[in-house]
């Protein structure tokens, strides 16, 4: 079951009481001393893989796991299958993330990426998207509307384009004139979930813990190549022009051949204010292993950034020889991967206490 579906079959009664749960939790989670006590919550909630105090990555280098993709979430499943297709016969990565990323954004059920997203305050489903190949070439489009697959018009902003991002009424006119067709992405669940919050005058506009799920994909193809991809509607009910992280680069993805690439989920702001997604990939270049560079952004993040516990952030990464690791603030983040070996969902270790559903 996917989250969104999660989310769906969840009765308003059960959704109260989460709720609360989640507030109780969120109040704990603020009231910790963040920086002082990272190392003793990091090891409370990691399993035996995550002594990555300040440990280097080991010496010598691990055999090339190729190929393999990774993206975050559950709804990363069946866009890892996707991307598999491509990778497993040998195609390239960008192909691979693209096909991937097109998944979710083309399924209903997921509420957080493309059609069917949660719109922003004004009942407008308005999308973010980014991609990069491993020649640090990369598109972006923010803000789109009416549009189904931003991911591909990302891809052809930076093909077609001298430009590496677009945004509101240009990226539409772009996507219009390379033949994407306009189509209404505001399903009926998502209108009356909308309705609703707004009958609520909950007029504010946070990624809480309930409304994130981005789908950021990473790819390492059997020429050794590497590229992401990030898709997503962003922050649910956000103010109307916000934009997150997801279609900046550096903040929600990051693409280096020498050394790896990273991505982000959570509160984009959070991401933008640390460019998480390129902090990672240079931890890596480092010397650090892709969990230990995970860690230490998200621990970034919490020693800097006041409040931060009250958000969720989560970072997945995957080097050039193919090692994969994640980290989140929250319990509840987790990440899919997909190689010859099969396909599995991962839960990430986090930081705080406690586990958000
Ligand atoms: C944003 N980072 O717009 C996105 C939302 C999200 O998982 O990740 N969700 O801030």
């Amino acid at each position: 079951m996917t989250k969104s579906t999660m989310h769906k079959s969840t009765s308003s009664k059960q959704n109260k009481s989460l709720l609360q749960g989640r507030r109780d939790l969120l109040k704990l989670a603020a009231a910790l001393p963040l920086a002082g006590s990272l190392g003793a919550c990091a090891s409370a909630t990691a399993p035996s893989t995550t002594t990555v105090a300040a440990s280097k990555a080991p010496v010598g280098k691990p055999p090339i796991q190729k190929p393999i993709v990774v993206s975050t979430w559950e709804h990363g499943m069946p866009a890892n299958a996707a991307a598999w297709q491509v990778l497993s016969q040998g195609g390239n990565a960008l192909d691979a993330v693209e096909q991937g990323a097109r998944v979710p954004e083309a399924d209903p059920a997921v509420r957080t990426v493309g059609l069917g997203g949660y719109p922003d305050a004004s009942g407008e489903v308005t999308l973010d998207a980014c991609i990069m190949d491993h020649q640090l070439n990369c598109g972006s489009v923010a803000g789109l509307k009416r549009i189904k697959h931003p991911i591909s018009v990302a891809r052809a902003v930076m093909e077609k384009t001298p430009h590496v991002m677009l945004v509101g009424e240009g990226a539409l006119a772009f996507a219009k004139a390379q033949g994407f067709v306009e189509e209404n992405l505001l399903t009926e669940q998502s209108k009356q979930d909308w309705l609703l919050w707004r009958e609520q005058g909950k007029a504010k506009s946070q990624i809480n813990l309930e409304n994130h799920d981005t789908i950021g994909m990473l790819a390492l193809d059997s020429h050794g190549h590497l590229a992401g991809a990030c898709t997503t509607s962003g922050a649910a009910y956000k103010l109307p022009g916000r934009v997150g992280d997801s279609p900046l680069i550096g903040a929600g993805l990051y693409v280096d051949q020498d050394v790896g690439a990273a991505t982000a989920t959570g509160l984009g702001e959070l991401m933008i204010k640390t460019v998480g997604c390129h902090l990672v990939v240079e931890l890596m270049r480092q010397g650090l292993n892709p969990q230990q560079a995970c860690q230490r952004a998200v621990e970034r993040i919490a020693a800097k950034i006041p409040n931060a516990a009250e958000a969720q952030v989560g970072f997945l990464a995957l080097s050039v020889n193919g090692e994969v690791g994640a980290y989140c603030l929250h319990g509840g983040f987790n990440y899919a991967v997909q190689d010859a070996s099969g396909a599995t969902l991962t839960d990430a270790i986090h930081l705080l206490p406690g586990v958000v559903a």
